[in-house]
């Protein structure tokens, strides 16, 4: 069997009870520990002095391959092109955005050094996983240095629609390179269908769907497949995790000082695709609207510190202090905090324990490419009495997990009715919907991810090397036109 390789920007310190927030890290160790393999990246690391070398560590079927960052790197690739220009980009926030000519060639020789350290640790039959937006430009490097093997592109971020796409300026360099991966897999079907209308579109390539569904790419002068691959996570053993918790102290202490109430709860990287100030507001506006639930819930945000060098990272911090002070301060009483808002990280047992204990999920980024915390939240519940997922119609988890209350995170009063609808929501409704969700999950959970995305990558061979025929096209879908995913 061939070695897996997972390539990521960030090779996640691992302690004993997983990796720490990020969901990256999460859906690729929960994939990598079961199949074993390599995974290769950053460490983390900015050393001061000296070129950084590699660095290897076996754990269990799994090395580590890790490699610091000179600081120039880190502030042009990192810090620079990729958080400050494609994430804003490919969340929708072109109002963010920020273009420095230097930092995008500072990605690019990022991306062409990392290749060349990785080629020494490469086998001929290993299959190459590299993921997410730091990499775009990984496939044409280990091309250019001569490697052959599978290499397959998976983006955890959305891909945004064209007329987003175009406030980059290299944007079409961008998509020239993703054309160079063997396989391109995106979170859902409108991002998959977001690429395909710039690649026909934008690049005059062509798109063909197969009869399995996927879609057969030229453009560039390359061909390439790509699909969609919703993430997911390993639902039972959430469960497990939350259930073994549930007599915890985080859980005793949470439930101490509640008196009874009820609980909100949310738990995201403090980032600004994450919609918390709308969500602030929203409850605030349930507060205000239904003076019923005054004293009776309180909101726990949980929002570990990420990216916290960055501008944007810092305002959006200063706006939610601001927000849950002036919140807490309009409507606190002696014995009730409305909003609970701890800028600090947990550990993933302690989260599956508080999603457990709380009445509401509450998941409302303004854009997400999936979400795995509202996964996570439906997962953990007791089957018996289960909470209610409310979450943005933006997450690509919206599309699988229809049980939940869908909500507009834009629509401030919409937020506050699904809130309110909710907190007193009767259990068979809960019941109804708990396991409608936990059977998708089930069904589609991170193996599964896995193994399509790498059984599509093996049989890339069959697929790009000869035009498979679409035998089973409808008339009229000729090549060159967007047809709709499976
Ligand atoms: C990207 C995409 C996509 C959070 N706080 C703590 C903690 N977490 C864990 C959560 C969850 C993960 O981090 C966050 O994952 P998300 O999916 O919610 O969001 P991103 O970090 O933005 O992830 C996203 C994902 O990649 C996977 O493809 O779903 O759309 O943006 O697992 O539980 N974990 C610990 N302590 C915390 O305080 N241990």
């Amino acid at each position: 069997m061939s070695r897996l390789i997972i390539v990521s920007n960030r090779v996640a310190p691992i302690s004993e009870g997983g990796p720490a927030a990020g969901g990256l890290a999460v859906g690729v160790y929960d994939a990598l520990k079961e199949t074993g393999g390599m995974w290769f990246g950053w460490s983390g690391d900015v050393p001061t002095s000296g070129q950084p070398q590699i660095r290897l560590e076996e754990r269990g079927p799994v090395t580590f391959a890790t490699i610091g960052l000179l600081r120039r790197d880190y502030d042009q690739y990192y810090r620079g092109f990729s958080n400050a220009t494609l994430w804003p980009a490919f969340h929708y926030r072109a109002d963010l955005v920020q273009y420095d000519r230097h930092e995008y060639a500072g990605y690019c020789r990022v991306n062409a050094w990392l290749a060349q350290q990785l080629v020494p640790l490469l086998r001929d039959d290993d299959v190459i996983w590299v993921h997410d937006y730091h990499l775009i430009p990984f496939a044409q490097a280990l091309r250019s240095a001569g490697v052959k093997n599978r290499i397959g592109f998976f983006l955890h971020i959305p891909f945004p629609a064209s007329q987003v796409l175009l406030a980059v300026p290299p944007h079409r360099d961008l998509v020239e390179a993703l054309c160079a991966f063997d396989l391109v897999g995106f979170q859902t079907k409108p991002d998959l269908r977001a690429f395909c209308d710039y690649v026909v579109n934008e690049a005059g390539g062509t798109v063909e769907r197969l009869p399995d569904g996927v879609a057969r790419i030229e453009a560039f002068g390359q061909t390439l497949v790509a699909n969609d691959y919703p993430i997911g996570v390993y639902p039972d053993e959430v469960a497990e995790l939350a259930k073994a918790g549930e007599r915890g102290k985080p859980v005793r202490t949470l439930k101490s000082t509640l008196h009874g109430r009820k609980v909100i709860m949310s738990v995201d990287r403090l980032d600004y695709s994450k919609g918390l100030v709308e969500r602030f507001r929203a409850f605030e506006r349930l507060l205000d609207q239904h003076a019923s639930e005054r004293n009776k819930v309180s909101f726990v945000q949980i929002a570990p510190p990420t990216r916290a060098d960055l501008h944007a990272y810092q305002d959006i911090r200063l706006k939610l202090e601001a927000e849950s002070g002036r919140i807490n301060g309009r409507f606190a009483e002696l014995d009730w905090t409305p909003i609970w808002y701890i800028h600090r990280q947990y550990e993933r047992a302690v989260l599956a324990a508080l999603f457990r204990a709380s009445h509401v999920g509450y998941v409302t980024p303004l854009r997400d490419g999936m979400n795995l915390v509202a996964k996570e939240y439906v997962s953990a519940q007791d089957p018996e009495n289960p909470g209610v997922l409310v979450l943005s119609r933006f997450a690509g988890a919206a599309q699988e997990l229809t049980g939940a209350l869908i909500v507009n995170p834009l629509d401030i009063d919409g937020m506050a009715d699904a809130l309110a609808a909710a907190l007193t929501m009767p259990l068979a409704e809960r019941m109804a919907r708990y396991q409608d969700m936990m059977a998708q999950l089930r069904e589609n959970n991170v193996s599964v991810w896995r193994d399509r995305f790498l059984r599509d990558l093996t049989q890339i061979g069959e697929r790009r090397g000869v035009a498979l025929p679409v035998a089973h096209a409808p008339q009229g879908e000729a090549r060159g036109q967007v047809q709709d995913a499976r």
